[in-house]
Order: C-alpha cells, then structure tokens, then sequence
C-alpha cells in the first residue's frame, strides 16, 4: 500500500458552519431579497438559481459592452494582419466564433483582455445585487479580485471548465471564508450550450477537496475526491439551466464544473464575486479586494479605477516562468495557484 502525499493546497482543516449557516439577516427589507425559503435551500444545497432577477434592459449595457469587447479583439487581430475579414455581420451569439476560426485564440484573447467596462462595474454593484449578497456574507460586502467574462464557444477545450471549488484558486487562507459568486448568463444557459452542472451538499463538510493539475491552467477534483473525500452520490449531481434574467449563486466551497457546448453559438456568462471586507483577500498577494457596501459607512462609494488598475491576468502573467511573447500570446498554461497543488518532490 502507498501513503498518498499530499500537496500543500490540502489542509485538512474543515468549517462547516461558514458555509452552512446564514448570517444575521437585514433588519430592512430591501428590493430583490431572497426570501427565507431561498436562502435555506442556498446553505442546505450550496447554490441557488433565481430565475427573472434581470430584465432584459438591465442586461442590454454588458451585452452591448461584449459586443465592443469583441470588436475590439477583431480590430487588434486585423491591424496585425492576423485576420482578413472584422466579421461585422455576425451578431453577439457567433462573431467570435469566426473570428476563432480565423484566428485560433481569438476567444483566449478575449477572456484575458481583463478590463471592466461601466456595464460590469454597474452589474458587479448593482444595488439588488448587493441586497442579496449582504443576505449571504453579512453587512460588509466587497468585491473580489477574481472575476471572469467567458465566452464559451462550442468544442473550445479551454473554456470547459473541470470540477473544482473555487477555493481551490485561491489562497488557502480563504478556506474559511465564505466567498459567494453570482454566475450571470448572457444568453440562455442550457444543458446544449454548456450551463454549470453542481453537487447538492457537496459543501456541507466545509472542506476543500485535493485538486489536481490539469494540461492548461485549470485545476480539478477527480471522481475519488468527490466521492470519497467529500462523500457524494455523482447520481444526485443537478445541470442547473439558467434562462437569460436568472443568475446563479454559488460558494468558493461547492464543486462545479461546467458541461460541453455542444451547439453553434456562444454561451456567454460573468461570475462576479464578494465576500465580507473584513476576510483575508486570498489572492495570492496578487490584488485585493474592494470594498462596496459598508453598514458603518453608508455612502461608500466603489473606487473602480483603482481596483481595475491592477488586471487579475496581467498580474498571474507575471508570475510565470516564460515571458509572453507579445500581446497575441494566449498560451496559459499556468496560474499562481497551480503550485499550490504540486505534490512536494520528496
Ligand atoms: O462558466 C463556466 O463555465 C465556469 C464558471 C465557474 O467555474 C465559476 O464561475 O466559478
Ligand atoms: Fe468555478
């Protein structure tokens, strides 16, 4: 028998309460609140779908943000002579679709650029937002550092995400802290086009799991960490589909993974993150949070431009050995929490 060694990444150490139980709730209700029956079944399950948060309108500044992020990344390939066509005629669902064709890269190229226009900073503090998060982290919310815009184009392995907590991206400082995501589809999110697939309970040991290395730069839990580790029936696992509208929320300690899109469109989605202020960052040292609403100080306003200044991807980039070779290069295959799981040579 092999004593299995473990990596540094596995502490061992479990707090089932911080994300099984609810924080005090609001003494003041306040539009788009969870009622009590949702935020049970968030702390009993580990995730919640609220269909119809969003109308439409309220969505339609980060659609038309997308649109410019994209025309962006065709613009910069075409001045390069990379690409001989902007393909201007293809709308939000298929234009980086072509471009990916023409360009292998195109859709890394976009989900590194990093930056946060208006639209997602409106999004990330909108003000029912924040009413829901404080229900979940308490009365001191604050952005998180990592945030994603993922466009999910159909067959393209690096945007297949493997299971994973998200506490396995982050410091291992953070295993305690409860970070709560809002996942918001662009598009309808559905079991074709690659919706989020999660494991009821599957945070109720409060324990991060042991995850492994991948060929790019994800990290995964195998089928042995959920099953035996973390004790879960893979029967019991639920495809959550989320109509345009809805948004999905999750904790860093849940496992998730997301399904293949096995259509001819892009699913496109953000994840924004927060957590209470007063909680390690768990970035790696790399970028701090900010802080977005406070009980004691009520007219707190976000300083985006600061937090945007310091973009995730430029900062994991400077991490790795190799150098990028000059704006083009989409090549990750590393991130600062990959040596988090490397098992130690003995
Ligand atoms: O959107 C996806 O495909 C994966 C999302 C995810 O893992 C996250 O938001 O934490
Ligand atoms: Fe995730």
């Amino acid at each position: 028998m092999t004593t299995d060694v473990l990596p540094p990444g596995f502490t061992g150490e479990a707090f089932p309460e911080v994300f099984t139980k609810p924080p005090e709730q609001p003494k003041v209700k306040k539009a788009g609140q969870l009622t009590k029956a949702q935020i049970d079944e968030y702390f009993d399950k580990g995730f919640l779908l609220v269909e119809n948060f969003f109308d439409s309108a309220e969505l339609e500044p980060s659609r038309a943000a997308i649109n410019d992020l994209v025309s962006d990344v065709a613009s910069k390939l075409y001045k390069a002579g990379k690409i001989s066509s902007l393909y201007e005629d293809f709308g939000f669902e298929k234009r980086l679709i072509e471009l990916e064709k023409a360009w292998p890269g195109a859709v890394m190229l976009l989900l590194k650029q990093g930056k946060l226009p208006q639209a997602f900073r409106d999004l990330w503090s909108h003000e029912r937002l924040l009413n829901v998060v404080e229900q979940l982290v308490g009365p001191e919310v604050s952005a998180h550092a990592v945030w994603t815009l993922r466009p999910k184009a159909p067959g393209h392995a690096e945007t297949l995400v493997p299971w994973h907590q998200d506490s396995g991206y982050f410091d291992s400082d953070t295993y305690s802290t409860h970070i709560v995501t809002a996942w918001i589809p662009f598009v309808n999110a559905t079991k074709e086009n690659g919706c989020l697939e999660f494991t009821p309970g599957g945070h109720k040991k409060g324990l991060t799991a042991v995850h492994k290395l991948t060929e790019n730069f994800y990290i995964t839990l195998d089928e042995k960490e959920l099953v035996t580790r973390l004790g879960l029936d893979m029967s019991k696992n639920v495809i959550v589909e989320a109509p345009l509208g809805s948004i999905v929320l999750f904790s860093n300690i849940i496992p998730h993974r997301s399904i293949p899109n096995m259509t001819d469109s892009i699913r496109w989605s953000i994840d924004f993150r927060w957590q209470d202020s007063g909680k390690p960052w768990g970035y790696f040292g790399l970028k701090k949070g900010m802080p977005l609403r406070s009980e004691a100080d009520p007219d707190m306003k976000p300083d985006w431009d600061e937090y945007d200044k310091a973009d995730r991807f430029h900062l994991e980039k400077q991490c790795e050995e190799d150098e990028p070779k000059d704006e083009f290069d989409v090549n990750i295959d590393s991130g600062p929490w990959k040596a988090k799981w490397q098992i130690p040579e003995s």
